[in-house]
């Protein structure tokens, strides 16, 4: 699949002709003899992308963009017109290292390109600090990835997020765990970012509701690699579980140095720690460890998006692209609503939304956030991450069951863009099962 350049390079071009400053055709001044009128000129639409493409888990952002890019390809070869004028879609990729000053730099050079709308950033500890950047320039931007709630606590109207938020995912994460392990003590270790220790906050609050003895907060940071004194401190309490809030980069090596002090406490991470890259980093160590993503895994989601992920980058998807995918996509469906790709007029089109994509259904709630989001729950098994409870509206299921259960609304009969999505809730009205087949490892 080809797709377009990615590069600023086309930035000041594209960006005359997005905001209606292009050289428009000559009206005709007499009658006759008649000319074939010149259709209007093509335009180009920029979408920013950002995401850490460097660093310890470049592998997670260059998943996102990876998402976003087979979005703007499909929508270019669809040949979508926009008041009138053809449009050219353009993806504007941005490295922000997963820092938030350099997010906030790379924020400002979208918002100069005259980006119509921005996917990202991965890291709530970017994309937090960014969204007041794309607010104040008016720019709707949705995050396939970053779970605080504190994002779309702002009121800002023109901020989405197409996951599900870590005052959700927290207490699956920790209901699963006391369910199934039963457990006495918990540690609960943190990155010190907003994500890593918001979401640890989450957990260790479900787990103390739950009777749960917490040992005192653990901190490390998104590039503590060495956790062998934190670990040893933990060791000498005997936790029946351990949570980690952080990325995987960091919780590899966590869990690998865990297992080499003897420590035999059930492992368990959020979203930023449920990936096969936890094996790759850790070894067998990483076998029988427990994850949360909030929102369906990677394998379930629609046929069209895995097919053509595989076919485009010759790799499968690994955690966010189905979300960056969607957004991408939803930005445009929402432009297509609206008939404009100027950020004032489709905003309104864009939290209206019902959208079906590779994520299922979409719509967003008063503040942006996702409505009625999934919340997974995986185990380690034989190096690969294998989703064992998919919760929906309350209910827990298997992956076969909600793949089954789900074809209605699910996508693998992702709709194109600006095809009016199915109604929800197939399924969530669904008859699910309470209280997932544990796979204790
Ligand atoms: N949701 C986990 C990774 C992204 C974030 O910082 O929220």
């Amino acid at each position: 699949m080809r797709f377009p350049a990615k590069t600023a390079s086309l930035a000041v071009a594209s960006a005359f002709l997005v905001f209606g400053c292009g050289k428009e055709s000559p009206q005709q001044q007499t009658a006759a003899p008649q000319a074939p009128t010149a259709p209007p000129p093509a335009m180009v639409v920029k979408i920013g992308s950002v995401a850490p493409l460097t660093g310890g888990i470049a592998h997670l952002g260059k998943d996102n963009e990876n998402g976003a890019l087979l979005a703007i390809g499909e929508a270019n070869a669809a040949g979508i017109s926009l008041g009138g004028r053809k449009v050219t879609f353009e993806l504007v990729s941005e490295d922000d290292q997963a820092d938030p000053k350099i997010g906030n730099t790379v924020a400002q050079k979208l918002v100069d390109a005259k980006v119509a709308g921005v996917v990202g950033h991965l890291n709530s500890g970017t994309t937090i600090p960014a969204s007041s950047i794309y607010h104040q320039a008016g720019i709707p931007m949705i995050s396939g990835s970053a779970t605080n709630p504190a994002l779309t606590e702002q009121g800002f109207k023109n901020v989405f997020r197409v996951v599900g938020r870590d005052d959700q995912q927290g207490p699956a994460v920790a209901d699963y765990l006391v369910g199934q392990f039963k457990p006495k003590t918990a540690a609960v270790i943190d990155d010190a970012t907003p994500y890593g220790e918001g979401l640890a906050n989450e957990v260790e609050k479900k787990l103390k509701e739950a009777g749960v003895k917490v040992l005192p907060r653990e901190k490390g940071t998104d590039k503590t690699f060495d956790w062998k004194a934190v670990l040893t401190k933990i060791k000498g309490k005997k936790p029946d579980v351990v949570f980690y809030g952080g990325m995987d980069a960091t919780g590899g090596p966590l869990l690998k140095q865990a297992r080499e002090l003897k420590i035999a406490a059930t492992f368990s991470f959020g979203d930023g720690g449920c990936t096969d890259k936890m094996a790759e980093l850790a070894g067998t160590a990483a076998e029988g460890m427990i994850c949360s993503q909030a929102g369906i895994p990677v394998q379930a989601a629609g046929k069209k998006f895995l097919d053509g992920y595989k076919a485009a980058f010759k790799i499968d998807p690994i955690l966010y692209a189905p979300f960056t995918y969607d957004a991408t996509h939803l930005l445009i469906a929402a432009m297509q609503k609206a008939d404009s790709p100027d950020p004032a007029k489709y905003l309104p089109a864009l939290a209206a939304i019902s959208y079906d994509g590779a994520s299922g259904n979409i719509q967003f709630d008063d503040k942006g956030d996702r409505k009625d989001a999934e919340m997974t729950i995986f185990t380690m098994k034989g190096g690969k991450i294998v989703p064992i409870a998919i919760i929906k509206g309350g209910r827990s299921m298997t992956l076969d069951e909600y793949a089954s259960a789900g074809a209605a609304a699910q996508p693998a009969l992702a709709q194109p863009v600006g095809t009016p999505a199915a109604q929800p809730a197939a399924v969530s009205g669904m008859g699910g099962m309470d209280g997932a087949p544990a796979e204790k490892k």
